[in-house]
């Protein structure tokens, strides 16, 4: 930074300066006079007050991008799931104490206000989230990175538990404005879609389309501690005619607006299925067109500063996250061999160059794959596309596998069993320089099982990089008790370094530190029970034993087997009332697909048993049952740092990675676990004896089904499970309605429990014994959430984006403070 531009800095983040912002902004950027200002109205003109501080750092950040003609990453996700900003943004300007002494003295409640800012929720979960994560991540380390996504007028779903059910609503973020994004409506694209292909010249054109305008959002990433900023550009759908005139001039008025409406539905909303390909019409458009619109805009921006595409691969990464923004590849390909008039093996040889795709997921039912009827129909130049890429890796494949007919047909980007269909995932692997996986276990199953023909193939291309969190939102922002304390002990800069936590485990033994950090978990503790008891009318005990499974709802994250676990335990509870029993609140809070029925009749038994066990007298505060609704980002920053158990037992071989795994184990939980995803390498770094560690491995899993897995075994030999199983199954929890959950009894035990629920439960029921014990013993268990917190500086997302920016993209950071640095020179 400049001498000129640290005094400005400082100058400005005085509660002077401050206060004179706020007003200003209040009057000439939201209109209102403070007399006449609501809470919302503050809380605006506090918002345009901190982006007004980070502007000044945006345009010297980008000014410094052109000037070293840096290497950009272009990070191309259908999912952010940010949350909120106003916190987020003052901790990293280092201005949070003086904006709320300067709201104060304007009579304001900074904490008030903060809770009106929406969720910027444009995500389904850990994928989007994971997302966000990196943008924090890549501003902070000052990678010249930007993310690009679909600006969704409607997020995320709300839920609202009505009658035991999940309810979801519209979620209109934009409802009171959005402070943090500036529109550029000079930044637009015509994205076209439908037509045919004609050959003109020798020459592929696409003609005869319809078309619609991508507009640009553009929201500050700020970097915690730098002043380097990122930029986040989300498209928004416009007609590219305000009003189809034809329709207009004969008078059907209605139908050019429908029209307008037609288009403009693009970016309307967020498809709400995790895990699971929304196989629609209108998601393949959201696909299209905000990778037509971003493909154009990077080549643009590179066009600025070069004249030919000899130096593109030199100065451009883009990152597939996931398939979902696959068809940036034919799109690319397209842009330079139609209209560019790149020859295509050169272009083909850029595209290569540039790609780099990660996958989250190998349950075969979330393989994105496209019908080949519907791309003709909507793309069919990017078919035609798709066609030659696969006939010219068929070639080279079928030289290399001796010409076996069965691998090309596996391999093929082309599924040609019954309706012939597109698989995105090999596309992405034929394209891409690198290809990898979210956690080490992920990444072997990738290269060993699901793509190991592709893995023979293109050995140097499959690669692993373990997902991380940031640091910034998930310590610092949401656990200020043990963020405090943190300071206290080591210094502040674990923020940016989080293998400084490590220093920790030194004060394992301080008594004075051990009975500081219980305390900070209390107070987390005691904020979650005052929200439940606001938001639920549910009392909870902060003394006990806070057990937390939030998390997407879905039967291979096994919320099934923690309610069989609960039912056990109730039926103990009521056997042995007079028993010293641990207090337990185990907590549930997470949305199911609006689509998928088994995963709300979850949710169902869920709030079902939690009526049975919270009114039962005999039981009283030894066990509470919480369903928390509307599970999101914002939720979880209070959740998570109230827990003491984080329960994290999806089927090995199942969860790719998990984050919130890890966002717990940071906060101080210890992790009820089976070997899966991440929690494989958190026990590496934590150490086992600080986890419950059950269940099958990933090749016990295999093993067990190959030999042939008989459910309804366990269910006649455990008695324990039986009971609880056979209360399901009549009515026990449903008011003595029989067929409420009749499907998952019959799920778990006649129709094959696929995710192996019943396997697992002994030991899964034995580890939670084992948690008990530990937690009668609150030295050893503070000093195992301790060990668990020093062990924690891998899962940064620093720690991934080094990675990634070192072995995939091959991109520096830019050098921010570029006089500063000639200076020092
Ligand atoms: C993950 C998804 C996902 N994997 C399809 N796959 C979607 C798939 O809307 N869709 O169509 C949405 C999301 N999400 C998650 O990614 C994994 O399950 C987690 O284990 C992992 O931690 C996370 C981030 O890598």
């Amino acid at each position: 930074m400049t001498a000129v531009d640290l005094d400005f800095d400082q100058l400005n983040s005085t509660v002077d300066a401050l206060r004179r912002s706020i007003s200003n902004r209040l009057m000439y950027g939201v209109g209102k006079d403070a007399v006449a200002a609501r809470p919302q109205d503050w809380l605006n003109a506090a918002a345009l007050a901190v982006r007004d501080r980070l502007v000044a750092r945006w345009m010297k950040t980008t000014r410094q991008q052109y000037e070293q003609d840096v290497k950009r990453v272009y990070y191309l996700s259908m999912e952010f799931l940010i949350g909120r900003t106003f916190t987020n943004a003052l901790l990293a300007l280092g201005i949070y104490d003086q904006m709320k002494e300067a709201l104060a003295s304007l009579g304001v409640d900074m904490d008030a206000v903060t809770e009106l800012e929406p969720d910027a929720a444009l995500g389904n979960g850990g994928l989007g989230r994971l997302a966000a994560c990196f943008l924090d991540s890549m501003a902070t380390l000052a990678i010249p990175g930007f993310g690009y996504g679909i600006r969704y007028e409607y997020g995320m779903f709300r839920q609202q538990i009505v009658g035991g059910e999940q309810i979801e609503t519209p979620d209109y973020w934009l409802r009171a404005g959005n402070p943090w994004e500036f529109p550029r409506p000079e930044v637009q694209y015509v994205v076209h879609f439908g037509g045919r292909t004609i050959v003109r010249d020798g020459r592929s054109e696409w003609v005869d389309t319809e078309h619609v305008s991508a507009m640009a959002f553009d929201t500050v990433i700020p970097g915690f501690g730098t002043s380097a900023t990122n930029t986040l550009r989300l498209w928004s759908a416009r007609a590219t005619e305000e009003l189809d005139l034809s329709a207009f001039n004969q008078g059907d008025y209605r139908r050019a607006v429908e029209a307008k409406e037609h288009s403009e539905n693009v970016s309307r909303l967020l498809y709400p299925d995790d895990s699971t390909p929304a196989g629609r019409e209108l998601r393949l458009r959201q696909e299209y067109f905000f990778i037509s619109a971003t493909m154009q805009d990077l080549i643009r921006r590179y066009q600025r500063t070069h004249s030919t595409f000899g130096r593109f691969a030199e100065k451009v990464a883009i990152h597939l996250n996931d398939t979902h923004p696959v068809l940036a590849i034919p799109e690319l390909m397209r842009l330079l061999v139609d209209i560019h008039h790149v020859p295509w093996e050169r272009a083909w040889k850029m595209v290569h160059q540039v790609f780099s795709y990660t996958n989250h997921t190998l349950m075969p039912e979330a393989l994105e794959t496209w019908d080949v009827d519907l791309l003709a129909r909507l793309l069919p130049r990017h078919l035609e596309i798709i066609f030659e890429i696969n006939a010219g890796f068929l070639k080279e494949a079928s030289e290399h596998f001796g010409h076996d007919i069965d691998v090309i047909r596996r391999v093929s980007l082309v599924d040609e069993y019954g309706q012939r269909r597109v698989r995105m995932a090999h596309l992405a692997i034929v394209a891409s320089q690198k290809v990898n996986g979210v956690s080490q276990l992920h990444s072997q199953l990738m290269e060993r099982e699901f793509f190991s023909e592709f893995a023979r193939f293109f050995p140097e291309r499959f690669t692993n990089v373990t997902n991380g969190i940031t640091p910034r939102r998930w310590l610092s922002q949401a656990n200020r008790p043990l963020s405090k304390l943190i300071d206290d002990r080591i210094g502040t800069h674990w923020r940016t370094d989080l293998f400084e936590l490590a220093k920790l485990r030194a004060l394992k033994g301080d008594p004075a530190f051990t009975s500081e950090f219980r305390a900070a978990k209390r107070r987390n503790k005691i904020r979650l029970a005052q929200r439940l008891l606001e938001e639920t009318g549910c009392t909870i005990h902060p003394d006990a034993l806070f057990d937390l499974q939030v998390k997407r709802i879905h039967e291979y994250k096994r919320q099934l087997l923690n309610v069989l676990h609960v039912i056990v335990r109730y039926n103990r509870i009521r056997a042995r009332p007079n028993e010293d029993w641990v207090p337990r609140v185990v907590i549930f809070a997470g949305k199911a697909a609006s689509a998928y029925k088994m995963a709300k009749t979850i949710i169902r038994l869920i709030g079902d048993v939690s009526e049975k066990v919270n009114r039962d007298p005999l039981v009283g505060d030894r066990l509470k049952v919480v369903f928390v609704p509307n599970y999101g980002v914002s939720a979880a920053e209070v959740l998570i740092p109230a827990a003491d158990l984080s329960e994290q037992i999806s089927m090995a071989g199942t969860e790719a990675s998990g984050t919130g795994n890890m966002k717990l184990a940071l906060n101080g939980a210890l992790t009820i676990g089976t070997m899966d995803g991440a929690n494989i390498e958190i026990c590496e770094a934590v150490g086992r004896e600080n986890m419950f560690i059950f269940g099958h491995t990933a090749d016990g899993v295999s093993e067990l089904r190959a030999s042939g897995y008989r459910p309804r075994q366990i269910y006649e030999h455990n008695a324990e499970l039986k009971l609880a199983l056979d209360q399901i199954r009549t009515g026990y929890f449903s008011d003595g309605d029989p067929h409420r959950f009749s499907d998952i009894f019959h799920t778990l035990v006649d129709w094959g429990d696929h995710y192996m629920v019943l396997a697992d439960f002994a030991e899964f029921a034995a580890a939670q014994d084992a948690v008990d014990a530990r937690f009668r013993d609150p030295r050893a268990w503070t000093a195992s959430a301790i060990e668990n917190v020093a062990g924690m500086g891998r899962f940064s997302s620093d720690r991934t984006i080094s990675e990634y920016a070192r072995n995939i993209w091959r991109v520096k950071p830019l050098i921010v403070d570029a006089d500063e640095a000639d200076r020092a020179a």
